[in-house]
């Protein structure tokens, strides 16, 4: 049973995928990955994305001018989305993979409000491995509204007005020592983004050595 928060904007299902599944899924994942470490220019400065990142499906979904060739669906994450569809009631052709390898990698403040994802775009996420803070906080507000842990095997749903009323973040945890993969289903329509940040992003093995 889904968990109503933030007025139905955010559903949350703890162990939607279940224990056990979610365990060799996680597995699978890291071994299977094709893992990019994403590296670009900020203002003549260099920079890599804290997490390792893969794009799949039929589109992908560019964040921050950067855009990528989508991998075709494995049949495993073929799977996945066939039962985030059944959650939301919707379609998805987009998903992003990323790896926080520890508490150092996160992603910042940010909102799922590239046009090409529509007006109010239903995003459905999946959270492998170990547990990791999930944060929210209304667009132009330093407060944060919800704290949630995610879990493995837990499903998050974001809908409505969700992306231009609220942020959200996964933030640095420097206690935490191991691995969460966490994935994303868009539905990804419009043109794809006009405006292009070069990047000279490398596909890395992780853990790297193995
Ligand atoms: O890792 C997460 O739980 C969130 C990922 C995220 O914010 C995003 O893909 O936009």
């Amino acid at each position: 049973m889904f968990t109503g928060l933030l007025e139905g904007r955010l559903l949350l299902l703890r162990e939607a995928v279940p224990p056990a599944e979610a365990a060799e899924t996680f597995a699978a994942l890291l071994r299977e990955t094709p893992w990019l470490a994403v590296r670009y220019e900020n203002a003549g400065r260099p920079v890599e994305l804290p997490r390792l990142t893969v794009n799949y499906g039929e589109r992908s979904y560019d964040y921050a001018g950067l855009r990528f060739e989508p991998r075709p669906w494995t049949p495993r994450l073929a799977g996945l989305k066939a039962r985030a569809e059944a959650w939301a009631q919707a379609q998805f052709n987009a998903l992003i993979v990323q790896l926080y390898r520890d508490g150092r990698d996160g992603v910042n403040w940010h909102a799922d409000d590239n046009p090409a994802v529509g007006v109010d775009p239903t995003i459905v996420s999946l959270s492998f491995g170990t547990s990791r803070r999930f944060l929210v906080r209304p667009r132009g507000s330093q407060e944060v509204c919800l704290d949630l842990e995610l879990h493995a095997g837990d499903a998050v749903i974001m809908r409505g007005d969700m992306q231009h009323a609220f942020q959200h973040r996964v933030p640095p945890e420097p206690a935490v020592t191991a691995p969460r993969i966490n994935l994303t289903f868009r539905a990804v329509s419009g043109p794809p983004s006009q405006e292009v940040v070069p990047h000279s992003s490398r596909e890395v093995r992780w853990p790297e050595g193995e």
